[in-house]
């Protein structure tokens, strides 16, 4: 979040907070397709209207989006990474991957996962990222030490797995299997 000043990621974290996780403590509730008026969202949070504009649009990655409904109503919902304890759907498509992707992990995880394969933790998908660069940023949120794992993508499709692709570039699928998951050697 580069291009955001301090004030602002706490306020892009503060938004995230309630459009994937916990849209209660706003006193919001979102509709089945993630979604929340942008009058509510601003209200919910004491948030003035050119704040939430600086935050939506200074955004590195894009994790908000907003639309205007056939109703009039504009309304604002996060990308991706919603939480599974949040009953949201977001009607993506099924989109075809591509051949390979790629996900960060602290390396401590490693052992697990090789194990078990990935799973979505508290989120409704695995996320995946379509380059190594991203996959890296994804995994140093969490630790200095990053392991970036390839996912045969196109085996796991073959195999039949669905595939998403969000808006802001993200590819979410429900799992991915050890056997479709290599440590990516530097
Ligand atoms: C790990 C951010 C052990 C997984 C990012 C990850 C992304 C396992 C953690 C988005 C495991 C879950 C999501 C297993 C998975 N054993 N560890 N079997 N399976 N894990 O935050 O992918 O910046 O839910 O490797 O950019 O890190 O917020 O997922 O380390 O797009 O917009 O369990 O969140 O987006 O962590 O990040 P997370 P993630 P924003």
């Amino acid at each position: 979040m580069t291009s955001l000043t301090k004030d602002q990621v706490r306020i892009s974290r503060r938004i995230s907070l309630v459009l994937r996780h916990r849209p209660e403590v706003a006193g919001l509730t979102l509709d089945a397709n993630g979604w929340v008026p942008v009058a509510d969202l601003l209200a919910g949070l004491g948030l003035a209207r050119a704040a939430l504009d600086a935050v939506v649009a200074g955004n590195d990655k894009s994790r908000f989006a907003i639309a205007t409904g056939a109703d009039g109503v504009e309304r604002i919902r996060a990308s991706q990474g919603h939480s599974r304890r949040v009953d949201v759907d977001l009607g993506l498509p099924p989109a075809t991957p591509p051949a390979v992707l790629y996900h960060g992990t602290p390396r401590a995880n490693l052992p697990s996962i090789l194990r078990e394969g990935l799973r979505p933790r508290s989120r409704h998908h695995v996320h995946l990222s379509p380059d190594l660069a991203t996959a890296l940023v994804v995994g140093r949120r969490r630790s200095p030490d990053v392991a970036v794992l390839e996912v045969d993508a196109a085996a796991m499709a073959r195999a039949g797995h669905v595939f998403h692709r969000s808006v802001n570039g993200v590819w979410l699928t429900a799992a991915v299997p050890f056997a479709q998951l290599r440590e990516r050697s530097e």
